[in-house]
């Protein structure tokens, strides 16, 4: 016996990826919904490579109950209206969005980090999952933290244009054909051009002159590793489809030699290391689209602060940092309070 599994957001970058996340890992289900806003009704989404086919259902109208498990993948709008009716109807849900991230009511998730705080669901039937430059972070921060008490961590992300959605992700294809033929190029869901250029902004300005994008990594690290990390952040759009890279600064409380932090980083939950020290050996984001781990390179020591590591961490924003990490919920769930059969 398996799970009812509605996915909520079905058309979109990360809804998709869900649905195939959800085949490729066989995940128990006895019955999958793909959910989406009215002028999606009627499409038909592939579940991955499957071959199965499935009719989108309209989300306004989509009845919740008798269904285990809806995965969100909406922006904050449609979250806020239909997970509360969700939930209500006795569906577990977790979310993508960032409405629901620092609810003290809501646990905020990466498996492989913060395991236990599921149990703190049932306050709202609501999980919710991080930011994708967030989630990369985590997954390489819990074994070094673990090992060596991490203080304080700067972090410069290189964020690729599907974190902006599809509609970023065609901007950066439709200006990088207008600069070879000589078009004008117009920004519209970026601010400024994104093709052959990087930019300084993600989401909008806080009043302290940092992004929404970098509040969230500070709060979020808080809440999933540990209140007593300080972090700050710069986070930068470049001109790359999928997968975000990150180059962190990390300064610990106890030593932790580069080797020994190399050791540790070889055998974590859900990292992989190439860290081969010559030209071409780690890797880049392109490498890791597609992939479900979280690759670490470029390790070594900062001889300017006491106890310094500096390393390089790229994943596919779409799977570790969304859907996959979600899926991962649903079957920590199923695991630990959602048992079938
Ligand atoms: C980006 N990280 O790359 C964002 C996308 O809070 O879930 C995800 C935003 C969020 O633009």
């Amino acid at each position: 016996m398996g799970y009812r599994v509605a996915v909520v957001g079905a058309t979109g970058n990360v809804g998709r990826e869900m649905l195939a996340i959800l085949a490729e890992r066989e995940f128990p289900m006895d019955e999958v919904a793909a959910v989406a806003s009215s002028r999606s009704v009627g499409t038909e989404i592939e579940i991955g490579d499957s071959g199965r086919m499935v009719k989108c259902k309209n989300l306004e109208h989509f009845d919740f109950s008798g269904w285990d498990i809806a995965l969100f993948a909406v922006g904050s709008a449609a979250t806020r209206e239909y997970a509360p009716k969700a939930a209500a109807a006795g569906c577990v849900v977790i979310d993508n969005s960032s409405l629901y991230r620092m609810d003290p009511d809501v646990p905020l998730i990466v498996p492989e980090v913060n395991p236990d705080a599921i149990d703190g669901y049932v306050k709202k039937n609501i999980i919710a999952n991080p930011n994708c430059s967030t989630a990369q972070l985590m997954v390489t921060l819990k074994p070094l933290h673990d090992a060596a008490t991490i203080r304080r961590v700067v972090v410069s992300t290189y964020q690729s244009v599907s974190g902006a959605g599809k509609a970023g992700m065609d901007e950066l294809f439709e200006q990088s054909r207008a600069i070879f033929v000589g078009d004008p190029v117009e920004p519209a869901k970026f601010t400024k051009q994104i093709a052959f250029n990087v930019i300084p902004h993600i989401d909008v300005f806080m009043d302290d002159g940092s992004t929404k994008e970098e509040w969230k990594m500070v709060v979020e690290t808080k809440k999933i590793l540990d209140p007593k990390v300080k972090l700050n952040a710069t986070c930068v759009r470049v001109p790359v489809f999928v997968g975000h890279a990150e180059a962190v600064n990390i300064e610990f409380e106890n030593e932790l030699s580069a080797e020994d932090a190399q050791n540790i980083l070889r055998e974590a939950p859900g990292c992989m290391l190439v860290d081969k020290r010559e030209d071409g050996g780690y890797v880049t984001p392109v490498e890791c689209a597609g992939d479900s781990a979280t690759y670490i390179s470029r390790v070594r020591e900062d001889p300017t602060v006491d106890n310094g590591l500096t390393l390089w961490c790229v994943s596919d924003n779409l799977r570790k940092g969304a859907a996959l990490n979600a899926v991962q919920i649903a079957e920590l769930l199923g695991r630990r309070h959602l048992k079938k059969g």
